[in-house]
């Protein structure tokens, strides 16, 4: 780590499969900071744990991620990868902050009222705590930015105030982060209700394209994404469907909307449609062979994770000291 260069935090749960929309929200972006950024980048195992995830295939889905994160071209020499959970500082942080967090602010949270709605047999009180782990999570590392897709705008926001509470109330502990947010690719809908976001946990197969699925299932996805009954290929509010598409044609191709506009001037739904599905087949590929490759490699990618864990933890070990310190517990001389 580079005395003097900014810090970048983020994460994904583990969750379930990823979609091209944490693909091209949250990844991607990442990949492009690592070299300009001492950067932290984690599985977000304890967050996944706020709804009910089976023990197996969490564990299973937690390897699946580091090696998703490396094929995309995180590099472990560059950053720190690890698991949440395997440094307590994030628990321990989290407990402080929580009694900085007011209950009314925490029950107003759009995740947690749609998460709440979603799952109603289980609303427990980490779902609602979930903010405050993410708080926690961001400040243990003195961060300045957070490369995050739309959705999670309000929770780093939640995080920087309760850094400026904490700061206001204790003394200067907490660097307030900031949200980075790419406008290209920060929010990529649903397939078939294409005014929601595209997300990994929805219950529809055909809404969500995967990281992993192959080639035809790809190719299929994108022939029956929902689009209108008209037969025009421009970007509208009132046409979400085939905006949603060009957004994702334009961005899997690195041009913009309008040039993706231009080059379907004059053709029809079933055309673009396959040129969609294509090209993301395409970008997928090598991505997903990589990823394979990576996880017939256990050692490899555990060899990863300790490094990335004990970056971790000596960064996290220091904040949260002075955080002690500051709240008046006590620890002898
Ligand atoms: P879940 O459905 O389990 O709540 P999710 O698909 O929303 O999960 P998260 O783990 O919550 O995924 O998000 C991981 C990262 O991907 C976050 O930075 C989030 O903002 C980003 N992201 C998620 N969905 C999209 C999307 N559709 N478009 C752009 N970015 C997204
Ligand atoms: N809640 C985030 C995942 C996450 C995260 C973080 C993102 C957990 N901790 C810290 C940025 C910074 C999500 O994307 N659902």
């Amino acid at each position: 780590m580079e005395e003097g260069r900014k810090i970048v935090y983020s994460a994904v749960q583990p969750s379930g499969n990823l979609t091209i929309g944490n693909y091209a929200g949250a990844i991607r972006n990442w990949v492009s900071m690592q070299r300009e950024y001492d950067c932290f980048f984690a599985v977000a195992d304890m967050h996944a744990i706020t709804v009910r995830q089976e023990p197996s295939l969490l564990r299973r889905r937690t390897l699946e991620l580091v090696a998703l994160y490396l094929a995309c071209g995180l590099d472990p020499e560059g950053c720190a990868l690890y698991v949440q959970s395997a440094v307590p500082q994030h628990a321990e942080l989290c407990w402080v902050l929580n009694t900085v967090a007011y209950v009314g602010e925490m029950s107003r949270m759009t995740q947690f009222k749609d998460k709440s709605q979603k799952h109603a047999e289980n609303i427990n009180m980490g779902l609602m705590d979930y903010p405050v782990l993410m708080a926690a999570d961001i400040l243990l590392y003195q961060t300045d930015l957070v490369p995050v897709g739309a959705d999670q705008k309000q929770h780093v926001e939640i995080a920087r105030d309760l850094a400026v509470r904490f700061n206001n109330r204790f003394g200067e502990t907490f660097r307030v982060p900031e949200p980075l947010i790419l406008r290209s690719g920060a929010k990529i809908c649903s397939l078939q209700e294409p005014t929601k976001k595209m997300s990994k946990s929805d219950e529809n197969p055909n809404a969500s394209v995967f990281l992993t699925d192959e080639r035809d299932a790809i190719l299929r996805k994108f022939k029956r994404a929902v689009t209108d009954s008209e037969n025009e290929i421009r970007f509208a509010e009132e046409k979400p469907g085939v905006s949603n598409l060009l957004s994702i044609y334009s961005y899997f191709r690195g041009i913009t909307v309008p040039e993706a506009e231009r080059e379907f001037a004059g053709k029809g739904y079933g055309d673009f449609k396959l040129a969609v599905g294509e090209t993301v087949a395409d970008a997928l590929a090598p991505v997903q062979a990589e990823r394979a490759r990576l996880l017939a490699d256990r050692a490899y990618l555990d060899r990863v994770l300790k490094a990335g864990a004990e970056k971790a933890y000596s960064a996290a070990r220091r904040t949260l000291s002075k955080v002690h310190r500051k709240v008046g517990f006590y620890r002898g001389d």
